[in-house]
C-alpha cells in the first residue's frame, strides 16, 4: 500500500491550499478530487448567473503577497468562470496539480489503531495509508438529489444548479420550470427568464434578497486595497464574518423611524450582505428584525407590479437573515415579465413530475426543461458520504447520528489525526469562506509542525473538550434568531436530518483567538501521543 504523510480529500480552495502548506512542511501528500477538474464549488456550480456574493478583493487567497498583487479581478463580485480561472491559475502558479488526482471519489477512511494511520480507499481502487487525513470536502458540495415521484419518466431535460453541464444550457424558446427560490435560483431565474419562452418558478418559501449592484471593479479601489493589502486582510481576519462591513453599535429600536429607514435605504443602495449589519441587534432581537423585514416588504411591493405576486414573494414566517440572505441582479423585477409565472407550493404542493411537465395539487404545467435549485445536504453531507471510521471502528455516521459533534469544528474525539477544514462547529458558512479556510489550514499546518517538534505521533480531541465546544456552539447559536428559521444551517432542508444549528456564530475574529490560544497552550483539549 502506498505510504503518505497526508491525504487531502477535495481540491477546492481548501484542499489546494492545504496541499501547498503540506509541501512547505516537506510532507508527502495526495489530493483526491471527485470532480474531473479542480475548483470544488466553483467547478460544479456553473448555473446561469453563478457569482460570489462576497466581493472579489475579499474573496481570494491572502497567503501569497505576489499572488494577491498580480491577480486582477474584473468585477465587484466575481462570476463563477472568473473564480474557476483564478483557482486554476493558483494551481499552476504553485505547481499543485502533480499531487492532485481528479475523477476519484474517496469512499472510505478507516483508522488503524495499531499502526496509528489512516487507510483511505477510492472508487478507482486506490488504497493508501496516511498519517494524517484532511477533509477539505466543502460545506455545500453534496447536492440534494431530486426525489419527486415520476422524475424518471420525464421526457424533457432536467438539471441541478449544483451539477450544471459544462457546455452550458440554452433555454431559448423553451418552457422551463425552476424549483426552489434560494440563492442559486435567485441568481439564475433572471437569466433563464430572459431566454425562455415561459418560466414557471415553483416557490416553497420566499427569500429575502438584496441587490448586488455589481459593476466593473473600481480600479481606484483596487489600487488602494493593493497598496495596503496586508492591513486589509488583517482587518478581515479579525472581523466577525471574514470581511469588513460597516457595523453599527446602535439598536434598530433606539433611533426614530425616519432615521432607521434612511439607514436601511443607504444599505439597500450600497447592496450586498452588509444589510444585516445595519443595526447591532437585527439578528438577536425579533422586534428589531421586524423593522428591517418591514422595509424589505415595502421594497418588494415597490419593485413588483402585481400586488398578489409581490405578496407571494414576501417572506413572513422567519426573521430576515436567519436563512442565508440572497444577493441578486434583477430578481424581483423579473416577476414583472409576461413570460414569468410564480407558483406557491405551500398552497399547491408538487404531486409528481409527469412525462411532459410538473403536476401540483392544482394543475399540470407543461415544460421542456426542469431546473432543480433545491440546495445541498449542507455541512455534514459530504463528510458523511464517506465511510469514516475512527477508534474501534466507530463510524462517524453513528457518532453524528443526532447531529455533528466536533472540537472547534476541526477535529472529532475518537478520530485521531483527522482534520476537517471549515467543519460544523466552526464559522465556515457564516463567513467569507476563504478567510476561514486559510485560518483552518494554517492551524492544521501549525499543529503538524508542533507534533513533529515534540516527537508526537497523534493528536486527538478529548471527549470533554468536544462536549464543552458543542455546548458552547449551541448556546451562542441560541442567543440569536437563527434557530427560528427552517434553514439549511439547521439541517431543516433535508428530511430526517437532525435539527441543530451547525455553524459557530461567535465570529471569525473571536474564533481565531480561541484556536490560537488552544495551540499556544500546547493544544488544550487534545491528547497528544
Ligand atoms: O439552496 P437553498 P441554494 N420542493 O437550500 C427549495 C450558497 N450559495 O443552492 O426554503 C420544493 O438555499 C427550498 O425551499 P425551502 C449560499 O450559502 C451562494 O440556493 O426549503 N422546494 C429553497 O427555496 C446558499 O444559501 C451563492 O422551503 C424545495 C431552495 O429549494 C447556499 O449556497 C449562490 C424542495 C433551496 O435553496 C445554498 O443555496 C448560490 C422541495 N422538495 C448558493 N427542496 C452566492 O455566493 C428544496 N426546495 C451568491
Amino acid at each position: 500500500m502506498r505510504q503518505l504523510d497526508a491525504v487531502v480529500v477535495g481540491a477546492g480552495f481548501a484542499g489546494l491550499y492545504m496541499l501547498h502548506r503540506l509541501r512547505g512542511l516537506g510532507l508527502s501528500a495526495r489530493v483526491f478530487e471527485a470532480g474531473d477538474g479542480i475548483g470544488g464549488t466553483w467547478y460544479w456550480n456553473r448555473y446561469p448567473g453563478a457569482r460570489c456574493d462576497v466581493e472579489s478583493m475579499d474573496y481570494s487567497y491572502s497567503f501569497s503577497e505576489a499572488l494577491q498583487q498580480e491577480w486582477q479581478w474584473t468585477e465587484r463580485y466575481a462570476a463563477q468562470p472568473e473564480i474557476l480561472k483564478y483557482i486554476n491559475h493558483v494551481a499552476d502558479r504553485f505547481d499543485l496539480r502533480r499531487d492532485v488526482q481528479c475523477s476519484t471519489r474517496v469512499t472510505s477512511a478507516v483508522f488503524d489503531e495499531a499502526a496509528g494511520r489512516w487507510t483511505i480507499e477510492t472508487d478507482r481502487g486506490d488504497q493508501v495509508s496516511a498519517r494524517f487525513c484532511v477533509m477539505a470536502t466543502g460545506c455545500l458540495s453534496s447536492a440534494q438529489a431530486p426525489t419527486f415521484p415520476g422524475l424518471e419518466g420525464f421526457q424533457g431535460r432536467w438539471y441541478h444548479t449544483g451539477r450544471w453541464p459544462h457546455e452550458g444550457v440554452d433555454f431559448t424558446g423553451q418552457r422551463v420550470g425552476v424549483i426552489g427560490t434560494g440563492s442559486s435560483a435567485i441568481q439564475s431565474i433572471p437569466i433563464i427568464a430572459a431566454q425562455a419562452a415561459h418560466l414557471y418558478v415553483f416557490q416553497r418559501t420566499p427569500n429575502y434578497s438584496i441587490p448586488a449592484h455589481n459593476a466593473p471593479l473600481d480600479r481606484d479601489f483596487e489600487r488602494r486595497v493593493k497598496a495596503e493589502y496586508g492591513e486589509f486582510r488583517r482587518q478581515a481576519r479579525e472581523s466577525r464574518v471574514g470581511f469588513v462591513m460597516e457595523r453599527n453599535d446602535v439598536s434598530a429600536l433606539a433611533v426614530p423611524r425616519e432615521q432607521r429607514e434612511g439607514e436601511y435605504e443607504k444599505r439597500w443602495s450600497r447592496g450586498g450582505l452588509g444589510f444585516s449589519a445595519t443595526f447591532a441587534d437585527l439578528l438577536t432581537s425579533q422586534e428589531a428584525n421586524d423593522t428591517a423585514a418591514e422595509f424589505f416588504r415595502a421594497k418588494i411591493r415597490s419593485l413588483v407590479r402585481d400586488p398578489a405576486v409581490a405578496d407571494l414573494l414576501t417572506p413572513r414566517d422567519y426573521p430576515l437573515g436567519t436563512k442565508r440572505l440572497c444577493v441578486d441582479t434583477n430578481y424581483y423585477a423579473t416577476f414583472n415579465r409576461d413570460n414569468v409565472t410564480l407558483i406557491d407550493l405551500r398552497k399547491t404542493p408538487i404531486e409528481a413530475i409527469s412525462p411532459h411537465g410538473l403536476r401540483t395539487s392544482e394543475r399540470e404545467y407543461a415544460v421542456d426543461s426542469l431546473v432543480f435549485a433545491i440546495g445541498f445536504d449542507a455541512m455534514t453531507g459530504a463528510l458523511l458520504g464517506i465511510d469514516i471510521r475512527g477508534r474501534a471502528g466507530q463510524p462517524l455516521r453513528d457518532k453524528w447520528a443526532a447531529g455533528p459533534r466536533t472540537y472547534l469544528g476541526l477535529t472529532v474525539a475518537g478520530f485521531p489525526n483527522l482534520f476537517m477544514i471549515t467543519g460544523p462547529g466552526s464559522p465556515s458558512v457564516l463567513s467569507n469562506m476563504i478567510v476561514s479556510i486559510e485560518q483552518h489550514v494554517d492551524w492544521i499546518a501549525g499543529c503538524m509542525t508542533y507534533l513533529r517538534e515534540h516527537g508526537q505521533a497523534t493528536i486527538e480531541a478529548e471527549a470533554g473538550a468536544e462536549e464543552t465546544w458543542v455546548t458552547h456552539v449551541n448556546e451562542v447559536g441560541h442567543l440569536t434568531l437563527y434557530p427560528r428559521a427552517n434553514s439549511w444551517y439547521m439541517g431543516a432542508n433535508v428530511p430526517g436530518k437532525p435539527r441543530i444549528f451547525m455553524p459557530y456564530i461567535g465570529g471569525v475574529g473571536t474564533y481565531r483567538q480561541i484556536c490560537d490560544e488552544v495551540a499556544a497552550k500546547g493544544y488544550t483539549g487534545f491528547t497528544l501521543q
